[in-house]
């Protein structure tokens, strides 16, 4: 397993996942998509629609509507509890966290060719002693992170499927957003576009 620092707390994992590996996951998200299928977030307040769609698995989820940011046991739409987090997803957290509890969610965005994410934080959690955890397969997309001011400068990595990144530490509360996708740089997802998992301890432990 390749580890490259990036930054304090920002470790990268080229091709943690080989193509096996990507499709046994690829495999487990379309089980956990048919039981709690992929839904359209809304800004809070405003209502605008993410261009980003997005479900989860374990015990919590992170949802957005017009009522706010929050974690919570169902899913909106549907009303059903997540499914359950896929082992495989549970060995990553594992190996890479370095954390010692299990992961409380795991959030699943789709990226169609067009979507994107703009320069966030994600700060919805009360345990920030725990890192972020993210697996990304399909499309290659051009991740950008800075620092804790928006105004901090920024660089841009590319992640393709099957690369893992992690951050933890002071790397914990950065800035970071997806610009774009790289259409056609995948086969792995028939249709294209991009998974990407973020698991997460929500709560403090015990
Ligand atoms: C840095 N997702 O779901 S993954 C998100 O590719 C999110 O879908 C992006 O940002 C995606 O919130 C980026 C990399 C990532 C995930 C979580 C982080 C970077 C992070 C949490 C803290 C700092
Ligand atoms: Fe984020």
């Amino acid at each position: 397993m390749t580890a490259i620092t990036l930054a304090p707390g920002l470790v990268y994992y080229p091709d943690y996942l080989d193509r096996q590996a990507q499709e046994q996951l690829l495999q487990s998200l379309r089980e956990i998509t048919r039981a709690a299928p992929l839904y359209t977030p809304r800004m809070p307040r405003t209502g605008k629609p993410f261009s980003v769609r997005m479900t989860n698995c374990g015990r919590l989820g992170w949802v957005s509507d017009i009522d706010g940011y929050r974690y919570q046991p169902m899913h909106p739409e549907t009303g059903e509890p997540w499914p359950v987090m896929p082992d495989q997803v549970m060995q990553a957290w594992t190996a890479m966290s370095g954390y010692p509890h299990p992961p409380d969610a795991c959030l699943i965005n789709f990226y169609e060719p067009s979507a994107r994410m703009g320069l966030h934080q994600d700060k919805d959690e009360e345990e920030f002693d725990a890192p972020v955890v993210s697996l990304s397969l399909g499309d290659t997309a051009l991740f950008r992170y800075g620092g804790l001011e928006r105004k901090d400068p920024t660089r841009s990595i590319r992640l393709k499927s099957g690369d893992a990144i992690v951050f933890g530490g002071p790397a914990r509360l950065i800035h970071h957003g997806i610009d774009r996708l790289i259409p056609g740089s995948s086969d792995l997802l028939p249709q294209g576009g991009r998974l990407n998992l973020t698991l997460r301890k929500v709560e403090k432990p015990l």
